[in-house]
């Protein structure tokens, strides 16, 4: 147990000691940070009493909220029962295999296999592991080429980051030189006056253009999120994956969708390809896998994929020590059968549509240029002038602003560029979600106040 400490204290040892991630070191140890020291349903709680609504379910992971004892439960029972073995050197534990099933059973038809790890990162550099590893056992060992986008989000390691497609996030590290960026389908930013269709149309055609120009004996896989999560809640016009799913079709590439946020009911169906309709080959999971409450990640394998690696001989030489541990597997097992026996993903539809409809009234908001969103996430676009565009502030200074103001009123939401994010959990009722939207409003009146635009 940690000990009794004033918040002072807590924050002085906090900026003595602990390098946080995404975070400005320099500006952070002369503020100091929250300490969060509870959560209760959709609740935070810190060492000063705050009681804070979270509009971000964790960081997009608990979208059951906090108060799921069954979880708790299934991993201190597994704790006692067996707290770790590995799963290399043909061994296995039942947790892990229990798990494996499961995934099988919530995954899309083709999907008979699971790669676990700790992360969604790990499981985004596993990818590039196993896509690698399928064309060499096909004979094709110049398919190397990774396709992604700009402003995508697949993680912090070297091969997750350089994935990404976050421009400051490149300026820190020298990225891997086979990995390629084309544009997002992003069209309040860059749509100009293309129609949204159009647009997308247009934004899914640069990946035929890249095959093109790398070769398409050269290029193993294209990977995007379904809708981009950290990005900004970027949700692609209709006419985006089909033309992504065609292109990838014909020019045999392989097709990642990075699920890590999306995956698991955030959209409204239990992955987001299912709702925009299209058949990965590779799909990433992590963090509502276990509703946050253990780290895990993992890649669920297409079977055109695991039949090749299964038909050769050879070891994969890959893997994590905790690659199916026990304790993160029962957390896993638990939080599917939530979701399974409640059928909350499958009755999502009238509060999800709750959540967005209210979220639109804030679209005549005077400092509101864009709502969008689907399923139980949206971002709100900050302007200083709607038919322009224009950006409310330099530097994003606006949404900081907008999200220091909902935090105070007792919302946590995220600033993303120029926009105010929200992804609450699943299990939000109305009520929950009138509280949240009419916090944000007053931010949204407070950031109005500031620029002197109300
Ligand atoms: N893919 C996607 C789509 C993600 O959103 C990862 C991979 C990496 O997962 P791990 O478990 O390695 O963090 C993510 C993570 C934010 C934020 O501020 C988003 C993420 C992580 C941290 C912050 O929006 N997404």
């Amino acid at each position: 147990m940690t000990q009794a400490r004033s918040t002072q204290q807590w924050q002085a040892l906090d900026q003595s000691h602990h390098l946080h991630p995404f975070t400005d070191f320099q500006q952070y140890a002369g503020k100091g940070g929250r300490i969060v020291t509870g959560a209760e349903h959709i609740y935070i709680m810190d060492s000063d009493g705050n009681q804070i609504l979270d509009g971000m379910s964790g960081l997009w992971c608990c979208n059951l909220g906090y108060s799921q004892s069954t979880i708790n439960e299934a991993i201190t029972n597994q704790l006692q029962q067996l707290p770790y073995y590995n799963n290399f050197f043909n061994c296995s534990n039942q947790p892990a295999v229990e798990l494996a099933k499961a995934l099988v059973d919530v995954t899309p038809a083709g999907f008979n296999h699971v790669f676990f790890t700790n992360s969604g990162s790990e499981a985004n550099d596993t990818n590039i592991r196993l896509v690698h590893r399928y064309y060499d056992l096909l004979g094709k060992p110049e398919k190397k080429h990774i396709i992604s986008r700009k402003n995508g989000y697949h993680g912090s390691t070297i091969a997750a980051a350089s994935l990404g497609g976050m421009d400051y996030m490149h300026k820190q590290f020298t990225g891997l030189n086979y990995v390629h960026h084309i544009a997002q389908p992003h069209w309040f930013a860059d749509g100009g006056d293309l129609s949204p269709e159009e647009f997308g149309l247009q934004a899914a055609k640069e990946l035929e253009a890249k095959i093109d120009e790398l070769g398409e004996d050269k290029v193993a896989a294209f990977i995007a999120e379904p809708v981009q999560g950290a990005g900004g809640v970027i949700v692609p016009p209709a006419t985006y994956w089909p033309e992504i799913q065609r292109i990838c079709r014909e020019r045999d590439i392989l097709l990642i969708s990075d699920e890590v946020i999306c995956g698991f009911g955030r959209t409204g169906n239990w992955f987001g390809c299912e709702t925009f309709g299209y058949e990965p080959d590779l799909i990433t999971f992590a963090k509502a896998v276990t509703n946050g409450y253990q780290p895990l990640g993992g890649v669920m394998v297409g079977d055109k994929i695991a039949n090749v690696l299964m038909a050769h001989e050879g070891e994969f030489a890959h893997g994590l020590t905790y690659s199916g541990h026990p304790a993160a597997a029962a957390a896993g097992i638990a939080t599917l059968d939530i979701l399974k026996n409640s059928q909350i993903i499958e009755n999502s539809g009238e509060i999800m549509d709750y959540f967005q409809q209210q979220l639109r009234t804030l679209a005549d908001h005077p400092i509101v240029g864009e709502v969008r969103g689907l399923g139980m996430f949206a971002a709100l676009e900050l302007v200083k002038d709607k038919s322009s565009r224009e950006r409310l502030a330099p530097e994003s200074a606006g949404a900081v602003y907008c999200r220091d103001q909902a935090i105070g009123n007792g919302l946590m939401v995220r600033a993303v560029g120029d926009a105010m994010v929200s992804a609450p959990p699943l299990i939000c009722n109305r009520e929950e979600i009138d509280t949240l939207v009419d916090r944000l409003n007053r931010a949204l009146d407070a950031t109005a106040g500031h620029y002197g635009l109300k």
